[in-house]
């Protein structure tokens, strides 16, 4: 861990304290240090009992007091995108603003999201640059904020609208390539902005030794399903590019702009599509939440207090969903201040709470574990997070469990899995993701043996535990994902140098 930025402080509620943020190193780790306490009054105190952070999107000029006393995470709506503070080559300029945001999150013991590097719109003189362009950004942009940048949204809104599951057409996605012609960029010989910007943003923080979190952001990503039940293929899309980038990708943020759009509504499966995501290791993020408040054509239409605790709820209940981002302050300074989607009323830092408000507090201070918001949820929900943040169980509901810790489990009769690799290579090297799957009961632990063939080398893997790295290697289970209900299945990763074709993995379980 990062040393160049620590701080500890305490939230200032007048309950007891209960829980500390702790911005260590850019990274947000929250831990719980007391008894239970009453209600928090603040959403950032009650976010930061249930192990999470709950943030605000703003520029300068609404930095009023309510932005430090209610969030404890600050993205620049504007001010950081490239239109703002990108050359044409590559170079920063016009960062005042940022660092005025920066500057204020850390005064007031906020993270900090950065946003963003590579979109197709609000590029400013960067639009049509190249990837070597592009890369020279992601590194002046990432090493310039360093740690007070927890996470950066590396790539933002890559997929098309309409459900379409396909990239978008326009610049910087002209830059891929799909060699093959098989509908993908996945293949040894494409060439993808996705991956390429992701791995040039990889090595900069592991260069810079720091510990910013690399995200990949998009809008009409949250349901397993759009209106009407149909598949939500671009939630799909997303999902196979957070699973075949996994080692460079650190976290997803669903943007979560709800309104009558079909696309764009809260179905009832949005905690089970979170899962699923939080299930490949990654932390999910609500990241610019606001709810239209006129969902007359929605089929969820049960008035916008409960849409949020809703969306909340959902959050709550996955443990690498790590925090919610509101998209502004107040309905009128909004970017749809007609949809009035935001959580105050009022104007220049003078707002009022709204209903809204009220039910996001409400079901913050339950904290996780509360009653599912959805019946497609599959039970076997990890009990931990990435490393680098503990979130705490919200004391009311279980003040003693420490969530990392694995569930005590008695013996199993009958264990049994199987496991499959998918494989995506390029070149010189590789990446295998390997499908753990439980038989007809569940799973406590797995044990994962392959052969690979010679010349190939693991040089890195995650989600599992790894010994070898040439010829016979062994997978273990880690705390999180060692218990697997029956019939479903969790997943892990390697990669390597050299070529992994025609690997046979043989799966044992305990
Ligand atoms: O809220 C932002 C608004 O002030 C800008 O005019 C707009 C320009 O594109 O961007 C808005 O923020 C967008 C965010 O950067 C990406 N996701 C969608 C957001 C709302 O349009």
């Amino acid at each position: 861990m990062s040393s160049t930025l620590r701080q500890r402080k305490r939230f200032t509620s007048i309950a007891l304290p209960t829980a500390v943020l702790l911005v260590v190193g850019g990274a947000a780790a929250i831990q719980s240090v007391g008894p239970a306490a009453a209600a928090e009054t603040t959403l950032r105190a009650a976010a930061a009992n249930a192990g999470l952070f709950f943030g605000v999107a703003a520029s300068p000029g609404r930095l009023s007091s309510i932005v430090a006393q209610e969030f404890n995470q600050l993205t620049p709506e504007n001010d950081m995108k490239p239109a703002t503070i990108a050359t044409s080559s590559g170079g920063l300029q016009n960062t005042g603003n940022a660092d005025t945001l920066v500057n204020y999150a850390q005064t007031n013991n906020m993270l900090v999201r950065g946003h963003t590097l590579v979109w197709h719109s609000q590029a400013g003189s960067l639009q049509g640059a190249n990837q070597a362009t592009l890369n020279t950004f992601i590194g002046n942009a990432i090493n310039r904020w360093g740690n007070r940048i927890a996470y950066w949204d590396v790539v933002n809104e890559a997929l098309d609208d309409n459900n379409t599951g396909n990239r978008r057409t326009q610049w910087p996605h002209t830059l891929n390539r799909d060699a093959n012609g098989d509908g993908d960029f996945f293949d040894s010989g494409d060439t993808d902005v996705i991956r390429d910007s992701f791995i040039r943003a990889k090595q900069v923080v592991q260069a810079g030794g720091f510990s910013t979190k690399l995200c990949i952001n998009d809008y009409d990503v949250e349901g397993l399903t759009v209106r009407g039940g149909t598949p939500n293929r671009k939630a799909n899309a997303l999902y196979d590019i957070v699973r075949t980038y996994r080692q460079y990708i650190d976290c997803v943020g669903f943007q979560a702009h709800f309104n009558d759009n079909p696309n764009s509504i809260i179905s009832d499966d949005l905690q089970a599509n979170i899962q699923r995501f939080a299930d490949l290791g990654v932390e999910v993020h609500i990241t610019e939440l606001d709810i239209d408040d006129d969902l007359s054509n929605n089929d969820i239409g049960t008035g916008q207090a409960e849409n949020y605790r809703k969306v909340v709820r959902a959050c709550l209940n996955v443990s690498r969903c790590t925090g919610i981002t509101v998209w502004g302050i107040a309905d009128s300074e909004s970017w749809r201040s007609s949809e009035r989607g935001l959580l105050f009323t009022g104007s220049s830092g003078n707002y009022q709470k709204k209903a809204a408000y009220t039910a996001v507090l409400e079901e913050l201070n339950r904290g996780r574990g509360g009653p599912t918001s959805s019946p497609t949820v599959s039970p076997s929900v990890s009990p931990s997070v990435s490393p680098s943040v503990s979130p705490s169980v919200s004391p009311s509901v279980s003040p003693s469990v420490s969530p990392s810790v694995s569930p005590s489990v008695s013996p199993n009769p009958n264990p049994g899995c199987s496991a499959s690799v998918s494989l995506n290579a390029w070149t010189g090297g590789f990446v295998a993701t390997v499908r753990v799957t439980a038989g007809s009961a569940p799973i406590n632990g797995w044990n994962v043996r392959l052969t690979l063939p010679s010349g190939a080398t693991v040089t890195n893997a995650w989600n599992a535990n790894r010994s070898g790295n040439t010829g016979a290697v062994q997978f273990t289970n880690v705390s999180y994902n060692g218990r697997v209900n029956a019939g479903q299945s969790t997943e892990f990763g390697f990669q390597g140098t050299g070529t992994a074709t025609g690997l046979s993995p043989v799966c044992t379980a305990s």
